[in-house]
Protein backbone atom coordinates (compact mmCIF):
# COMPACT_ATOMS: atom_id res chain seq x y z
CA UNK A 1 0.00 0.00 0.00
CA UNK A 2 2.74 2.51 0.96
CA UNK A 3 4.56 1.52 -2.27
CA UNK A 4 1.87 1.79 -4.64
CA UNK A 5 0.85 5.45 -3.03
CA UNK A 6 5.28 6.61 -3.32
CA UNK A 7 4.93 5.18 -6.54
CA UNK A 8 1.83 6.84 -7.63
CA UNK A 9 3.55 10.19 -6.36
CA UNK A 10 6.54 9.50 -8.32
CA UNK A 11 4.72 8.75 -11.30
CA UNK A 12 2.44 12.32 -10.63
CA UNK A 13 6.29 14.30 -10.46
CA UNK A 14 7.90 13.08 -13.13
CA UNK A 15 4.19 13.37 -15.62
CA UNK A 16 3.56 16.21 -14.42
CA UNK A 17 3.13 18.59 -16.95
CA UNK A 18 0.22 15.70 -18.71
CA UNK A 19 -3.03 16.05 -18.37
CA UNK A 20 -4.35 14.41 -15.04
CA UNK A 21 -5.99 11.08 -15.44
CA UNK A 22 -8.47 9.70 -13.12
CA UNK A 23 -10.90 11.29 -11.17
CA UNK A 24 -8.70 12.96 -8.34
CA UNK A 25 -5.90 15.46 -9.36
CA UNK A 26 -7.63 18.74 -10.66
CA UNK A 27 -10.79 17.29 -11.74
CA UNK A 28 -13.78 19.38 -10.27
CA UNK A 29 -17.52 17.85 -9.52
CA UNK A 30 -19.15 20.55 -11.81
CA UNK A 31 -18.36 18.88 -15.06
CA UNK A 32 -18.06 15.78 -13.70
CA UNK A 33 -21.62 14.47 -14.99
CA UNK A 34 -22.76 13.39 -11.38
CA UNK A 35 -26.64 14.15 -9.99
CA UNK A 36 -25.60 15.40 -6.75
CA UNK A 37 -22.43 17.71 -6.02
CA UNK A 38 -21.51 17.55 -2.24
CA UNK A 39 -18.55 19.27 -0.66
CA UNK A 40 -16.47 18.55 2.07
CA UNK A 41 -15.60 21.13 3.95
CA UNK A 42 -12.63 22.69 6.62
CA UNK A 43 -15.92 22.59 9.02
CA UNK A 44 -16.11 19.50 8.74
CA UNK A 45 -19.60 19.09 7.54
CA UNK A 46 -20.62 17.52 4.45
CA UNK A 47 -22.99 20.31 2.28
CA UNK A 48 -25.18 18.94 1.52
CA UNK A 49 -25.74 16.69 4.09
CA UNK A 50 -28.31 14.93 2.24
CA UNK A 51 -28.81 14.03 -1.40
CA UNK A 52 -31.02 12.09 -3.22
CA UNK A 53 -30.47 10.62 -6.34
CA UNK A 54 -31.87 7.78 -8.93
CA UNK A 55 -30.10 4.32 -8.95
CA UNK A 56 -27.31 4.18 -12.08
CA UNK A 57 -26.70 7.64 -10.99
CA UNK A 58 -23.42 9.17 -9.88
CA UNK A 59 -22.29 11.71 -6.57
CA UNK A 60 -19.59 13.79 -6.71
CA UNK A 61 -17.68 14.78 -3.57
CA UNK A 62 -15.22 17.80 -3.74
CA UNK A 63 -12.35 18.72 -1.08
CA UNK A 64 -11.66 22.27 -1.60
CA UNK A 65 -10.47 23.24 1.90
CA UNK A 66 -6.81 22.13 3.63
CA UNK A 67 -8.14 19.34 5.65
CA UNK A 68 -8.23 15.86 4.59
CA UNK A 69 -11.26 13.65 5.05
CA UNK A 70 -12.97 9.96 3.89
CA UNK A 71 -16.10 9.38 2.30
CA UNK A 72 -16.98 5.76 4.37
CA UNK A 73 -20.22 4.14 3.85
CA UNK A 74 -21.48 2.76 6.90
CA UNK A 75 -22.16 -0.60 5.20
CA UNK A 76 -18.67 -0.76 4.54
CA UNK A 77 -18.86 -2.18 1.15
CA UNK A 78 -20.24 0.75 -1.39
CA UNK A 79 -17.42 3.63 -0.36
CA UNK A 80 -14.16 3.48 1.29
CA UNK A 81 -12.22 6.20 0.20
CA UNK A 82 -10.20 9.13 0.94
CA UNK A 83 -10.84 13.06 -0.03
CA UNK A 84 -8.12 14.77 0.53
CA UNK A 85 -7.53 18.35 -0.37
CA UNK A 86 -8.31 19.53 -4.13
CA UNK A 87 -9.38 16.12 -5.29
CA UNK A 88 -12.93 14.58 -5.71
CA UNK A 89 -14.31 11.52 -5.20
CA UNK A 90 -17.12 10.29 -8.13
CA UNK A 91 -19.31 7.21 -6.91
CA UNK A 92 -22.34 5.43 -9.03
CA UNK A 93 -24.89 3.94 -7.21
CA UNK A 94 -26.33 0.70 -8.95
CA UNK A 95 -29.01 -0.34 -6.32
CA UNK A 96 -31.43 2.00 -4.40
CA UNK A 97 -31.32 1.93 -0.95
CA UNK A 98 -29.89 4.81 1.87
CA UNK A 99 -26.10 4.72 2.19
CA UNK A 100 -25.59 6.93 5.26
CA UNK A 101 -22.05 7.52 5.21
CA UNK A 102 -18.92 9.49 7.73
CA UNK A 103 -15.74 10.68 7.33
CA UNK A 104 -13.67 8.67 9.60
CA UNK A 105 -11.27 11.04 10.80
CA UNK A 106 -13.78 13.46 12.23
CA UNK A 107 -16.42 12.23 14.14
CA UNK A 108 -19.53 13.57 13.59
CA UNK A 109 -18.63 14.22 9.87
CA UNK A 110 -21.48 12.27 8.14
CA UNK A 111 -24.13 12.21 5.44
CA UNK A 112 -26.95 10.50 3.72
CA UNK A 113 -27.20 9.47 0.00
CA UNK A 114 -30.89 8.38 -0.77
CA UNK A 115 -30.74 6.15 -3.87
CA UNK A 116 -34.23 5.59 -5.67
CU1 LIG B 1 -13.45 14.82 7.77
Amino acid sequence: MRFALLMALGAASIYACSSPTGVTTANSCGSSGASANIGATDGLVFSPSAATIAHGQSVCWQNNGNISHTVTTNDGNSISASLTPGHILLHTFPTAGSYPYRCTIHAGMTGTITVN
